[in-house]
């Protein structure tokens, strides 16, 4: 890592240390929950902007990003308020995602999402959709911020435990990637938990069969000289800009 990247990681807290459970999870599964990373007052704040956003964007909603079929996608949040501030630039997580790719890092997208009534459901994929000729190189690192309480009534995601060490997409290697699968974990918590993953680890939307709200954010992250999700200087406004610390330009490289 250059010298310039170590201190402004150092700058955004991410010097703090993993405890050796959180390691050995990152290491062995591809991903560890950390409860109660949002106080309440901030899950409150997020909840009362995720639907004032939803509320005043309408269509346009996802228009930097994707828009997915029986969901509400929420894209390009960086540039959607500061409480998401905490969010991207989370101490933790930095600090995770700097023990995964062992390298340099930016911020790829922040978005949220929410599973309507009896939809949600995707395929088991790796966020990273190119083969791995470099394997094992990580070139992807995702966050899910339960909003809301997440279960498997209310189309939580599942995971599969270690296969962020299998060089292989699961579109290649499962018969099919929609059904559940044997080694599956459901993400089942509280709201202000938060699922820090090496996104390689085979993961996917489940279906909200109950209906009730289940909100949550992504926040991911790529290796420095891959590509972003959304292209951060496209996209950052003025007023963005203007708050943001070097610190935090640099880990969304809009400096
Ligand atoms: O929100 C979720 O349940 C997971 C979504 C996901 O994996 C994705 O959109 O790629």
């Amino acid at each position: 890592m250059s010298k310039i990247a170590s201190q402004h990681l150092t700058a955004l807290g991410a010097d703090i240390a993993l405890s050796p459970t959180m390691i050995d999870e990152l290491d062995t599964h591809g991903f560890t929950i950390v409860p109660n990373m949002i106080e309440p007052d901030w899950l409150d704040e997020m909840r009362r902007t995720f639907d004032a956003l939803v509320e005043r964007e309408g269509q346009d909603l996802a228009r930097e990003h994707h828009t997915e079929a029986t969901v509400t996608r929420v894209a390009n949040l960086i540039n959607k308020g500061t409480v998401w501030e905490k969010v991207w630039s989370h101490p933790l997580l930095l600090a995770a995602a700097k023990h995964v790719f062992g390298g340099e890092f930016r911020v790829s997208s922040l978005n949220g999402r929410e599973a309507h009534p009896g939809g949600g459901h995707q395929p088991l994929h790796g966020d990273w959709k190119q083969p791995r000729p470099d394997f094992p190189r990580v070139h992807v690192l995702n966050s899910i911020w339960a909003i809301d309480d997440l279960s498997a009534e209310n189309g939580s995601p599942r995971i599969i435990p270690g296969t962020h060490n299998r060089p292989e997409l699961p579109e290649e290697a499962l018969q099919d990637p929609d059904a559940p699968h044997p080694d599956e974990i459901i993400l089942e918590c509280p709201a202000g938990s938060v699922m820090i993953f090496n996104a390689h680890t085979w993961h996917g939307g489940t279906i909200n069969h109950i209906g009730s709200r289940r909100r949550v954010l992504h926040g991911y992250f790529t290796r420095r000289d891959d590509p972003q999700q959304q292209d951060q200087r496209r996209w950052i406004t003025e007023a963005t800009l203007s708050r943001l610390t070097p610190a935090q330009k640099w880990l969304l490289d809009v400096e």
